[in-house]
């Protein structure tokens, strides 16, 4: 699973990248590269069961981010190197909301909605060219031979035509499970979760929550498969530098909860439509990655393919339940502890230990 960063030149991408994967921020000289790296998904939940263990081993889930170079200056509206973008499963766009004399904005001005309109107007037309590249052929493979599924695939085409020429984004088509499994193969960019990361000038972070309200970009953003975090980026750097008590005060200070990195972090893991289970033991203390709606015996799978195809059943306990009783033993006897089987949905925060044999 891979989130591109994306968005005009300059707007704070590569600095972005360098904060979340922890790589250097400066990419380097010469012709840019997307470049990829992983970002560990805060869990405070993993921190916790690691206070109980104390195991050896203390094992976040991981996200990866990839740096996608900014398209070269002049070029014209094109925000995006689209090549650059095959592969990926979300969309990080860094809209560009402070001023700055040294690394001015491409387009001479800081304006945050147009440059949100403009990047998703780009998507829709880089999928509008793909549906209808698509469509030709299938129209050629038709007249060759009627085949049911060309002819099935065909409507959908028209329809996702149909709502790109309306410049809507696929995100907001209603598509079966069955062909919307059928687009996977195509890179449709439209239809990517998206999440705006409002890079917001330093001075103005505290006026973060108005600024995005007033500007037109939270109601942007309420659409569906989208979501909008503001950040400021060179105070996340700050955040970043700072030991742990004085990044507290510091944050307190400027009115935060928690870092923005880490909301934009999680946000990115859930627009995937991830979620985590957890295992705690004395050996390790871990976030286990699995897609919304994984089974039980599927997402054992993920701990180890023997677990999987070995499974009996899973003994599951929410991570709150757990706390509040304090072990294992404590919540067998409180009856939170449930016996599950291979067919249950794990949900996000469950722990579980898997009984299997081999
Ligand atoms: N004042 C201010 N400057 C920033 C901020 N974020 C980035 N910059 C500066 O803007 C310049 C460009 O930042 P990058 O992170 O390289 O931007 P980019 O989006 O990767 O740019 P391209 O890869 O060229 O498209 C650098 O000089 C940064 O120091 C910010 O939040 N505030
Ligand atoms: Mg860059």
């Amino acid at each position: 699973m891979k989130v591109g960063i994306v968005g005009v030149g300059s707007s704070g991408k590569s600095t972005l990248f360098g904060l979340l994967t922890g790589t250097a921020a400066a990419p380097p000289s010469g012709r840019p590269e997307a470049r990829v790296g992983v970002a560990r998904v805060p869990d405070r939940r993993v921190d916790r069961l690691s206070e109980m263990y104390q195991p050896k081993k203390k094992t976040h889930a991981a996200v990866e981010y990839v740096d996608v170079p900014g398209v070269a200056k002049g070029s014209g509206a094109a925000l995006v190197d689209l090549p650059a973008l095959r592969g990926i499963d979300a969309l990080v766009h860094v809209v560009r909301a402070f001023d700055s004399d040294v690394a001015p904005h491409p387009d001479g001005s800081v304006d945050a909605l147009r440059d949100a309109k403009m990047l998703e107007l780009e998507l829709i037309l880089a999928d509008l060219g793909t549906v209808e590249r698509r469509l030709e052929r299938l129209d050629a493979a038709i007249k060759k031979a009627n085949r049911a599924e060309d002819v099935a695939e065909r409507a959908t085409f028209l329809r996702m035509r149909e709502h790109l020429e309306a410049e809507r984004p696929l995100r907001e088509l209603d598509v079966s499970e069955e062909e919307r499994r059928r687009l996977r193969g195509y890179a449709l960019l439209s239809e990517k979760p998206m999440l705006l990361v409002v890079n917001m000038a330093e001075d103005r972070v505290r006026e973060s929550e108005s600024f995005v309200a007033s500007s037109g970009l939270s109601g942007f953003a309420a659409r569906p498969g989208l979501a909008l975090c503001p950040v400021a980026a060179p105070i996340e750097a700050e955040i970043a530098h700072l030991p742990p008590e004085d990044a507290r005060a510091f944050l307190a200070d400027l009115g935060l909860a928690e870092p923005g990195l880490d909301r934009v972090i999680r946000t990115s893991y859930a627009l995937l439509g991830l979620l985590s289970f957890l295992t705690a033991g004395e050996d390790e203390c871990r976030a286990w990655t699995i897609r919304k709606g994984t089974k039980a015996q599927q997402a054992a799978g993920t701990i180890h393919s023997d677990i999987e195809r070995g499974f009996i059943r899973a003994e599951v306990v929410a991570f709150d339940d757990l706390v509040a009783a304090g072990s294992l033993a404590a919540c067998r006897e409180r009856g939170t502890l449930r016996l599950e089987g291979k067919d249950y949905v794990v949900r996000d925060g469950d722990v579980i230990n898997f009984r299997f044999n081999v």
